[in-house]
């Protein structure tokens, strides 16, 4: 494991060296299913365990912030979209990026060189991990693990941008914590896909946190045919005081992921997926204020009706 991801993981786990006895405290604090699915060898999992956690230290206090939704390589309306924020704002901006920068529309590497040129925080989406396992692959000349967990499978478009992705881009992606803890005044965090509101913070597991929709029962699911969006399921857990203590102030939730349902601006929960990959829109909030901007994308995919 590179030394940086220790690194973040000892801070989190408030372990104050990097030691053997610090290790096997850290492994303690991992649940049951991360460790079954380091020890099934889904490889990306190891170079993403240092990125599990909150990557605080880099959130200024002072600046406003900006999370972008889900750009899927569509470099277009996302040099728009900062043209328009830049023009209202200034240029003492925090980008934050839900997740899934790259695949699908036309700019992949662009997008990610220009979060890399932005100095903008993110946090790692599906597409994006898809990406990194690819990529692991092709490094150690290993064929495509069959069984990744279901939104995380490889695809074509994926192992061709690994391919293509220089160094930089694939360090730029890796270092996408899955979860993001905004500065304390607007207690909230942003994650690509949702969190299971069953379950504390520090129990979330990658799966969950990069491909979920709905809640069934207390499984987080990838599917929307089965349970209940978990927004829904999250929104009453706020209401009624049931979250788990990790999550207190930090209790709105700002994510992506969900395109099919378009901008879900809830109490606790702000979905950002405005599709823009298929025609939709590509869409930011700008906290503080919550105010939403959104510019019109081109058709870069067909959404296919399943
Ligand atoms: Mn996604």
């Amino acid at each position: 494991m590179p030394l940086p991801y220790l690194r973040a993981l000892f801070r989190w786990a408030q372990v104050p060296a990097v030691s053997h006895l610090g290790l096997i405290a850290l492994m303690t604090l991992l649940s049951a299913s991360q460790l079954t699915w380091v020890a099934n060898g889904s490889p990306h999992n190891m170079e993403e365990l240092g990125s599990l956690y909150m990557r605080e230290d880099l959130l200024p206090d002072d600046t406003p912030v900006v999370i972008i939704g889900d750009v899927h390589g569509c470099i277009k309306e996302l040099n728009q979209l900062i043209e328009i924020i830049t023009n209202q704002l200034g240029d003492n901006v925090h980008y934050i990026f839900a997740g899934d920068m790259v695949a699908k529309g036309p700019g992949s590497a662009e997008v990610v060189a220009k979060a890399i040129e932005l100095n903008a925080s993110c946090v790692r989406g599906n597409h994006d991990q898809r990406v990194l396992t690819s990529r692991y692959f092709q490094d150690r000349n290993l064929p495509i693990d069959p069984t990744l967990p279901s939104g995380l499978g490889i695809k074509e478009t994926h192992w061709e941008i690994a391919q293509a992705f220089s160094p930089e881009a694939i360090h730029y992606l890796q270092q996408c914590p899955l979860v993001l803890k905004l500065p304390a005044q607007y207690q909230g965090l942003v994650v690509h896909a949702g969190v299971n509101p069953t379950k504390s913070l520090a129990n979330q597991t990658p799966v969950e946190l990069m491909t979920m929709r709905n809640m069934l029962g207390d499984q987080a699911v990838p599917i929307m045919k089965e349970g209940r969006p978990w927004f829904d399921v999250w929104e009453e857990a706020v209401a009624n005081n049931k979250i788990a203590v990790d999550f207190e102030g930090l209790e709105r939730i700002y994510y992506g992921h969900a395109a099919s349902r378009r901008i879900q601006d809830l109490p606790s929960s702000l979905g950002l997926d405005s599709a823009c990959v298929t025609g939709g829109q590509l869409t930011a909030v700008i906290l503080p204020g919550n105010q939403l901007v959104s510019v019109d994308c081109d058709v870069y995919e067909i959404k296919i009706q399943k």
